[in-house]
């Protein structure tokens, strides 16, 4: 009884801010514009071998099909209808990647643009995934049904119908976001529409939701809406558990609505974590890597656990849009491994990682005039499929960052490590820094200028292990430089300020 209980109040307080990853399945990896057949296959290959917790995917639901420029990215943000039909697939194929996934301990995680339709000035007539019919300028959607009583035009009190304050939080709610019909949501008949589309894909199986544009509506109508959502699929998961929730609150300071609004619902993005740690690995503004002792809410963030990190994302990799030009993205190889091993490595919030396409970026006047640009295509403007070359990197211009050995073996350090202590926190007082988390695993940086040659506390159990950066364990065998831990805990770490990958990390899962 007693232990059924304690369980149940767990289960109870931990409820939509779970992320529903099975034990010491620790991260979860956006596949941006991913079809779901590659969702499926990757689920199998290499996900659940490689111990990743689930997959963001993009928006499932049908969008509006823009043509000038050519189905950019964000066509996606762009919704007709709720029917399961995009570039990423049908809903045939949808169920069966949330099944496989599923059947290998990889959930499913829904992209789910709720805040808005299509813009104002789609057009009309036939210009969606699906084919379904709509016309923008009388704001008729006969495929959900939506009519123009479902949008906020009489609430919205700028003089355009858009957003044109941000400081002014019933304009950054009621009114449109670029254009975008903004949909009437204290409306119980809309609540329900939306929360008949979220539960249709419960029940297919998915474990959670990514609320996009969670800043543009009201947290009392979020909340409605998620009241009304069924608990998981119980094939998968146990009984009345909920799904998780993270909502998208762009919340870099400076505006009147903040992260903290929305915790009753779930958790938040934390975009505050990747615009500080890429200006700290960057070393702008006079930032150093000793300063990231307190990384964590000693640096304003929002608590560890209501808290959604990741380096970048598949909007403010792009240059512009949140945090700017500090945040690290694949185009800076070096520098995004590092901050990806100590996101990684750290305590502080649920992690995604991001795993994103190629595109031809182009700056003209400091700015990528490229950044609309949709993923890799073929001329009839199919996605193209995911290919894996032989040394296992993808390619059709996927950069697929999760493969990287460096990122992949600190997702399996984070599981290895899950539940440890921040501990023996080392620096220099500049950009060399060092920390273990318990006695399970410890990570070592030199972003200095100069060679590391240091003897520190890693707080490990005596042995051999492997570096997971330089290489990893195979077998018996190390392919890397090795780490040797004396009976009292102590190591000698050299680290060339030119190295390749400036940094080692050892946990007891690759120890010889
Ligand atoms: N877009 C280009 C052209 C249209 C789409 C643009 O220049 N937009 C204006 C600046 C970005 O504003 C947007 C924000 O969220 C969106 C947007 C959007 C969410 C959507 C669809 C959108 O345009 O089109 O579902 C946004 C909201 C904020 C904020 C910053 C940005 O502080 O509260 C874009 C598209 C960006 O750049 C986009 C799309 C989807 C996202 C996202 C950004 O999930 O985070
Ligand atoms: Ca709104």
């Amino acid at each position: 009884m007693g232990i059924y209980f304690l369980l149940l109040i767990v289960g109870l307080c931990w409820g939509q801010y779970n992320p529903n990853t099975l034990p010491k399945r620790t991260s979860i990896v956006h596949l941006f514009e991913w079809r779901w057949q590659d969702i499926a296959l990757e689920c199998e290959r290499y996900l659940a071998p490689n111990g990743f917790g689930g997959v963001q995917i993009s928006p499932p639901n049908e969008n509006v099909i823009i043509t000038d420029p050519q189905q950019p990215w964000w066509e996606r943000y762009q919704p007709v209808s709720y029917k399961l039909c995009t570039r990423s697939g049908n809903e045939t194929e949808f169920r069966d990647m949330v099944t496989r996934c599923n059947n290998v301990g990889v959930h499913i995680y829904v992209d789910a643009v709720i805040n808005h339709m299509c813009g104002a000035n789609a057009g009309a007539g036939d210009h969606a995934t699906c084919g379904s019919y709509f016309n923008a300028k009388t704001e008729d959607f006969p495929a959900v049904p939506y009519s123009d009583w479902d949008f906020n035009d009489r609430k919205c009190k700028s003089r355009s119908g858009n957003i044109e304050n941000y400081q002014d939080i019933s304009q950054v709610r009621d009114c449109r976001l670029v254009s975008l019909l903004d949909l009437a949501l204290e409306k119980d008949s809309v609540r329900s529409r939306i929360a008949d589309y979220l539960n249709r894909l419960l029940a297919i199986g998915v474990a959670g939701f990514r609320i996009d544009a969670a800043k543009h509506m009201w947290p009392v109508d979020v909340k409605a809406i998620l009241d009304k959502l069924k608990d998981l699929n119980t094939q998968w998961f146990p009984a009345g558990t909920k799904p998780f929730i993270y909502q998208e609150v762009i919340d870099l300071g400076g505006e009147p609505i903040k992260g903290s609004d929305y915790f009753g619902n779930g958790r938040v993005t934390e975009f505050k974590y990747g615009a500080k740690l890429g200006t700290v690995i960057r070393k702008w503004n006079g930032e150093k890597m000793a300063y990231l002792k307190n990384w964590g809410e000693g640096w304003g963030f929002v608590p560890s656990d209501r808290a959604l990190v990741f380096v970048d994302n598949h909007d403010n990799q792009r240059g512009h849009g949140a945090g700017g030009s500090s945040i690290l993205t694949f185009w800076d190889a070096r520098l995004y491994k590092m901050a990806s091993g100590f996101m990684l490595a750290h305590p502080y919030g649920f992690t995604r990682v991001m795993s994103s396409f190629r595109w031809p970026r182009y700056f003209e006047n400091g700015r990528d005039i490229n950044d609309w640009v949709g993923p890799p295509s073929n001329e009839d403007g199919s996605i193209k499929p995911v290919t894996i070359n032989p040394d296992t990197t993808c390619g059709n211009d996927w950069v697929c960052e999760h493969r990287w050995r460096q990122i992949k073996n600190m997702v399996i350090f984070r599981n290895v490590v899950d539940g440890e202590p921040f501990s023996n926190w080392w620096d220099n007082g500049s950009n060399q820094v060092a920390f273990g988390r318990g006695n399970k695993g410890f990570i070592i940086f030199n972003n200095d200028d100069w060679p590391l040659n240091v003897s520190l506390q890693t707080g490990l159990p005596a042995g051999t292990y492997c570096d997971v950066i330089s290489g990893q364990k195979e077998g018996d065998f190390c392919t890397a430089a090795k780490v040797q831990v004396a009976a009292d805990g102590m190591a000698n770490f050299l680290i060339g300020n030119e190295d390749e990958d400036p940094f080692i990390a050892i946990h007891v899962d690759a120890k010889l």
